[in-house]
């Protein structure tokens, strides 16, 4: 049905704060370099909480949320080569188009094609593809996934095996990718080396999937760090060595940086922060190896916020580094993590501790602050 707009169901964030609503939405055909996916499953991330809250510098209403989406293309738009309709994909927030400067760097996995019209909310000819009650919705970090119907760029999108539910794939959107990639990619140079002490701070879907980075990699200590206790056997099953709850763990007048310092002999080589709470990331920096150790700011602090430390951390040898999506390039690396899944080296199933219909979604973001779900995921 190439050419037709398509009326479907989507959950719309109207404005910051408030619940979304689940709506008969206009999605708009691709235009040229776009496809149009039937979104089958999202998982719903802290992400999209933060932007939902009103607290993202970037975020604007009226807009469709959702980053961590696999489904079916629909229809694609005129120059498209990399998908073709029928293909089983997932949604990518960070794109790829392997020509701009970001992309040919070898440095990193952010593209920088589209990341000005993605930021803004529309597609890179600056317009919508949204519409509902006669008003343009805005499109989310370029995926919009709360949406039966999603138009992406076709860097946006990488088409992988239909031989992998899509409930699992979509996992590989955000959250599961994002941890092992900080680990098996980001971390020195394309990844910890083999004996490496490792500590994690925050042991929700990202965390775990640091941890099954850090054992793929051969990791020595992998230290969990969580205020919640009920992380403690997540974090066992998962591959940690040890786990700390700075709430209830530490001795009189000793902080987590000196017991972390301490169990390592000086200190962490690695260390990564899945929280977004910016005093867990100066912790995180303290708890590294003078010389050498490396603190990864995975999590996402709220606007105004900032990090600090004494300058003489870095002087002496501390490297402060962070990534999105892993530092993986979702166009190449993406199928290897699915393939991963399907050898049975990368654990997916096990993250899904709650799902929905996408009319309770709402309770999905409830679920995700209950501190019981790893992941709730979205049967759209
Ligand atoms: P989550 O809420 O499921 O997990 C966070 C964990 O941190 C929880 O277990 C919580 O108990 C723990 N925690 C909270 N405060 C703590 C403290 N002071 N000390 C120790 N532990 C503490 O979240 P998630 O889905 O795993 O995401 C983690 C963070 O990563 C979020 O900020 C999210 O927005 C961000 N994120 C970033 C990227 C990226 O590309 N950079 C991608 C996905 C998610
Ligand atoms: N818009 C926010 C930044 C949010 C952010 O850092 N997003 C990550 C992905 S989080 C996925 O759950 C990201 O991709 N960052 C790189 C980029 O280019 O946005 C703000 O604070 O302005
Ligand atoms: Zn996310």
């Amino acid at each position: 049905t190439t050419g037709k707009t398509i009326t479907c169901k989507a959950a719309v964030a109207w404005e910051a704060g408030k619940d979304l609503t689940i709506e008969d939405v206009e999605v708009g055909p691709p235009r040229a370099h776009e496809v149009r996916i039937e979104i089958y499953y999202t998982g719903v991330c802290h992400t999209d909480a933060y932007t939902l809250s009103g607290k993202d510098p970037e975020g604007a209403f009226p807009i469709v949320l959702g980053h961590e989406g696999a489904g079916i293309v629909e229809s694609i738009g005129e120059g498209v080569e990399s998908v073709k309709v029928g293909d089983h994909v997932v949604a990518l927030y960070t794109p790829e188009c392997k020509e701009c400067k970001f992309c040919k760097s070898g440095k990193t996995n952010l593209c920088g094609k589209i990341r000005t019209t993605q930021g803004e909310g529309v597609m890179p000819d600056g317009t919508s593809r949204f519409k509902c009650k006669g008003k343009d919705l805005l499109h989310f970090m370029g995926t919009s996934t709360f949406s039966q119907f999603t138009v992406v760029a076709d860097i946006s999108v990488v088409p992988i095996t239909d031989k992998v539910p899509m409930d699992r794939t979509c996992l590989l959107g955000c959250g599961i990718t994002t941890g092992y990639g900080a680990a098996v990619i980001t971390a020195g140079h394309g990844g910890l080396e083999k004996g490496s002490n490792v500590a994690i701070f925050g042991a929700g879907c990202v965390g775990l999937s640091v941890i099954q980075g850090a054992v793929k990699n051969g990791a020595g200590k992998i230290i969990v760090v969580d205020v919640n206790e009920a992380k403690k056997s997540w974090a066992e099953k998962f591959g940690a060595t040890d786990f700390v709850n700075p709430a209830k763990d530490l001795k009189e007048g000793e902080n987590i940086t000196q017991r972390l310092v301490e169990m390592t002999d000086g200190g962490c080589d690695y260390t990564f922060d899945c929280t977004g709470n910016v005093h867990v990331m100066r912790s995180a920096l303290e708890a590294c190896h003078k010389g050498w150790g490396e603190s990864i700011i995975i999590g996402v602090a709220a606007a105004g916020q900032e990090i600090s430390t004494r300058p003489f951390q870095l002087v002496t040898g501390r490297r402060w580094k962070g990534c999105a999506f892993g530092g993986v390039k979702g166009r190449s690396q993406l199928p290897d993590l699915v393939q991963d899944y399907m050898d049975g080296k990368l654990k997916v199933d096990e993250f899904i501790t709650h799902r929905q219909s996408l009319s309770g979604i709402n309770q999905a973001f409830q679920d995700m602050k209950a501190g019981d779900c790893i992941r709730c995921v979205v049967d759209m």
